[in-house]
């Protein structure tokens, strides 16, 4: 059996990590390593989809609940704008292979990330 995802030992509450906000099937916390004022990232309970490829040809109802906390989270703590981003595979940055969003928001004018 493969261990569990660092995030869903977060939700489990086997290691530090405040959830900032959550729907039946989606949680967030945010970003240990933030690179935007606004960084939180948005995640399954489920740790069944590596990736937004998977996700989105497995459970799209899931995907765009993910999307709607994003919208969420960006209205309660920026000004509703957000930046989404799924990383997809290793040689793309992708480091947790249980699918995660990446909501950033308030980045600096100009200033682009990740
Ligand atoms: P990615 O590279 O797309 O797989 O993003 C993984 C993100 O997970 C990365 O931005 C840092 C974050 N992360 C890794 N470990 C932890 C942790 O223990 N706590 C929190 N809050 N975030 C973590």
């Amino acid at each position: 059996m493969t261990e569990p995802s660092i995030f869903t030992r977060i939700l489990n509450g086997e290691i530090p990590g405040e959830i900032v906000a959550q729907t039946d099937r989606v949680f967030a916390i945010n970003d240990i390593n933030p690179q935007a004022p606004l960084h939180v990232l948005v995640i399954p309970k489920t740790e069944q989809f590596r990736d937004v490829t998977e996700l989105a040809a497995g459970d799209a109802d899931l995907l765009a609940e993910m999307v709607a906390l994003s919208k969420q989270i960006a209205t309660e703590r920026a000004n509703g704008e957000y930046r989404l981003i799924f990383n997809n595979g290793a040689s793309a940055a992708q480091s947790v292979f249980h699918v995660h969003a990446h909501v950033l928001g308030n980045i600096e004018e100009g200033r682009l990330v990740g």
